[in-house]
């Protein structure tokens, strides 16, 4: 990947905004982040905890307003053209291509009673890959989101609202039935810290992640499987079958209000098995997330990491949601000294691994993954050292 600080990124999109759109008026700045989850996956639509970091890498959106209701919208990082459409024409469609996401956020704008007053014109530049599991899509949607507001004085649409909108755009109009976590840390993400967010309330707290000599190190597998969002509503709804089956026997709303001894307890009412392994990962990966906190507030690192190993095995066996290539990157880590932790981040069936590393070790682990997945699956990875971030913002223009 790129260099983190995003200095080409942003010199580029501003470059390209006035070769393409030209003209005259003040053009504005924003960035949103991606980020990586370091434990609580497929816990964000069960009403369960989440720890993600925002990471230094994201999109860059330079903007300005138009005098009429049209929206440009260029990517540098997709096919080369601009896709124009209307402010009061948008409607969710089916084989709609990267444009849905920004697409998806000015609707849901419209729907949530914010009616824009003049079209846009925008051009976007990110660093994070598609596909990578980093969260390319939610940086997109929030940088969009963001520079509406601003450019618009949306004063009472806060980052909280900014998230929830952005998640209501994508279940709504691009048809993935996902939790708030990757908007809600791209909109709040914070320099050095993970969030630990409760799905339910969002109620968060930021917590400072103690490393001093540990590095987290990304592996980039290069390879993202087909079927991922239906494979991922079709976990959503596997969730949902368990949660009505428990709730024919106890006053629950979520899966994620069960300890796991009270779901070892009442599992059985589970009808189907699938359902019964899906709502196991997500209980003990809730309950594994508020111990790997606790562990890591108490600067215990190696506790940490062992938690970030089980929930891998869990989204493995229980979830179902790796695949061979995660499972090598996650293998590789268990058995190289000096990795405290390793496990497959975000959504699943490919992306990246997110490691927890001895400063000393990063070397030997960056050699021996490289080789070794190139040997295995013939293809380099990409491994880099994680910057945490802040979240979406505006960032001056220098003249
Ligand atoms: C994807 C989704 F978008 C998130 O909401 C979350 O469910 C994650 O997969 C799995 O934890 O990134």
């Amino acid at each position: 990947m790129e260099e983190q600080d995003g200095m080409k990124e942003k010199k580029l999109v501003l470059e390209q905004f006035e070769e393409l759109y030209g003209g005259h008026g003040q053009i504005r700045l924003f960035f949103a982040p991606g980020r990586v989850n370091l434990i609580g996956e497929h816990t964000d639509y069960n009403g369960g905890h989440v720890f993600p970091c925002a990471l230094g890498y994201g999109t860059y959106a330079a903007v300005r307003e138009r005098q009429d209701r049209k929206v440009r919208l260029f990517s540098l990082n997709m096919p080369k053209e601009i896709i124009e459409c209307d402010l009061d024409h948008l409607m969710p469609e089916t084989d709609l291509g990267w444009e849905a996401y920004p697409q998806g956020v000015i609707w849901a704008y419209e729907k949530w009673g914010y009616s824009l007053p003049q079209g846009i014109d925008i051009a976007y530049a990110g660093n994070i890959p598609a596909g990578s599991g980093l969260s390319s899509s939610a940086a997109i949607e929030v940088v969009t989101a963001i520079a509406i507001k601003n450019l618009f004085n949306l004063e009472d649409v806060g980052l909280v609202k900014i998230a929830q909108l952005c998640q209501y755009a994508e279940n709504h109009y691009n048809g993935l039935s996902c939790g708030i976590m990757d908007q809600f840390t791209s909109a709040l993400g914070k320099k050095d810290t993970a969030i630990f967010l409760d799905t339910n309330t969002l109620d968060f707290d930021y917590v400072k992640l103690p490393l001093k000599d540990e590095k987290l190190v990304i592996v980039n597998s290069m390879v993202k499987h087909s079927l991922v969002s239906s494979a991922y509503n079709e976990r959503q709804s596997e969730c949902k079958r368990a949660l009505c089956d428990l709730q024919e026997i106890m006053g629950i709303n979520e899966l994620c209000d069960l300890s796991p001894k009270l779901f070892d307890t009442y599992q059985s009412a589970i009808k189907d098995d699938i359902c019964r392994k899906r709502a196991r990962h997500v209980v003990h990966e809730n309950a594994r997330t508020l111990k790997a906190v606790d562990a890591l507030v108490e600067g215990d690192l190696e506790t940490f990491g062992k938690l970030m190993n089980e929930s891998h095995v869990s989204m493995r066996d229980d979830y179902e949601v790796s695949c061979e290539e995660m499972d090598f990157l996650a293998r590789l880590g268990w058995e190289t000294p000096g990795v405290l932790g390793s496990r497959m981040t975000g959504g699943g069936f490919g992306g990246c691994t997110v490691s927890l590393v001895k400063e000393e070790a990063v070397e030997a682990f960056t050699q021996k993954v490289t080789g070794e997945y190139q040997k295995k699956f013939g293809i380099r990875p990409k491994v880099y050292v994680a910057e945490i971030g802040d979240g979406a913002r505006e960032i001056a223009i220098e003249s």
